[in-house]
């Protein structure tokens, strides 16, 4: 009985082999359009390959939160800022099938579980893997995000029937070391590597709104856009604010018209992957939204927290999709 909706792509979905050769030059032109000719391409690419009224509900659960041992500039579970966060222990398989089901009745269609992990042990990787086969006998796709993985580790969880794996570049090459020291971006591409060459669909994305300059989050599509196969999911995450963490001191609200001039620009170096609008939408107005998903972006996180932080209410996601008919699981 499973009934996963894959979102909905169009009959004329474009069959043109994807780029994966995007110069600078050419992603700033782009991105530099005006307005209206640049939200036309998108629009325009969008529907050769999507259903334009249609987004995709996903939702998060941290199963293992906190106390991690890597440095990553902006986030709440980092052991190594003071962020006020308890850590937590690796949740009981039932207690997560429960939330999944609760998540699936909420109108999420894909369940992605989360851990503040380096790379997991394989002991812990065994209840995950447990995790994941649960989850997807419920009928959802399922994700999970647990930092880096070797080749074996990726090969148990494509065993155990995962659909997606979460891993963000986060930012560009050359802003990179600039909120991460304890791994490289190379580890993040191998880890990449690993889940694709065992089949499982990549999730990868990263985060605005950390004091990079507008050429850094076109580096950072540019990063995407020439892996060699582009993610089928690209969340693009607005930095949600975090007490105690370095980002802080850097920290930029970007403007709302760069925010969805990316996200144009993301739809059409990336044409046929499904674009997130992530973190971040807890401050966006509803007019904002709806030109991100005009722009392309055809994804969201639903429910009131993401990972440790604010998520608009579930009423509010299905009211603004209403008024803008879009459909969704939410209705
Ligand atoms: N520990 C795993 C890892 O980093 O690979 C998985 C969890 S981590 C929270 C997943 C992603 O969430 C990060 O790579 C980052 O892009 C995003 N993220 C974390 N904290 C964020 C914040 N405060 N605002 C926006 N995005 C955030
Ligand atoms: C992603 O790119 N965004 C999600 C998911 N992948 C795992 C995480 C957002 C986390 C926001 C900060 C928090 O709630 O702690
Ligand atoms: Fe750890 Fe992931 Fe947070 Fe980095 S983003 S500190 S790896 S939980």
């Amino acid at each position: 009985m499973v009934d996963v909706v894959e979102i909905e792509r169009t009959e004329s979905r474009n069959s043109a082999p994807l780029r994966k050769n995007w110069e600078r030059a050419e992603a700033e032109a782009l991105y530099n359009l005006p307005f209206a000719d640049l939200m036309f391409q998108a629009q325009g690419i969008h529907r050769t390959n999507f259903n334009p009224n249609h987004v995709e509900t996903a939702s998060l659960l941290s199963i293992k939160t906190g106390g991690c041992p890597e440095d990553c500039g902006y986030c709440s579970q980092s052991a190594h800022y003071d962020t006020g966060l308890k850590a937590t222990r690796l949740m009981p398989r039932d207690e997560v099938v429960a939330i999944a089901q609760r998540a699936k009745d909420a109108g999420a269609t894909r369940f992605c579980m989360a851990a503040a992990w380096r790379s997991p042990k394989d002991r812990d990787l065994d209840q995950v893997c447990d995790m994941v086969s649960a989850v997807k006998g419920l009928g959802m796709e399922t994700c999970v995000t647990l930092g880096m993985l070797t080749p074996n580790q990726a090969e148990r969880l494509s065993d155990a029937g995962l659909d997606f794996y979460n891993h963000n570049v986060d930012t560009s090459p050359e802003y990179y070391d600039k909120i991460i020291t304890t791994r490289t971006l190379q580890d993040r591409i191998d880890t990449l590597a690993h889940v694709r060459d065992v089949g499982i669909k990549v999730c990868c994305g990263g985060i605005i709104g950390m004091g990079e300059q507008v050429e850094d989050r076109l580096g950072m599509l540019m990063l995407l856009a020439n892996l060699p196969s582009h993610p089928e999911s690209v969340p693009i995450n607005l930095w949600n604010e975090v007490k105690g963490v370095p980002v802080n001191d850097t920290a930029e609200r970007p403007d709302p018209i760069a925010l969805v001039r990316l996200v144009a620009t993301a739809r059409i170096m990336m044409p046929n992957s499904v674009v997130r609008l992530s973190a971040g939408r807890q401050y966006m107005t509803d007019e904002l939204q709806a030109m991100c998903f005009l722009a392309g972006a055809n994804s969201i996180f639903i429910g009131d927290v993401l990972l440790t932080t604010k998520n608009p209410q579930r009423d509010r996601d299905a009211d603004l999709l209403d008024r803008l008919g879009i459909t969704s699981r939410l209705a």
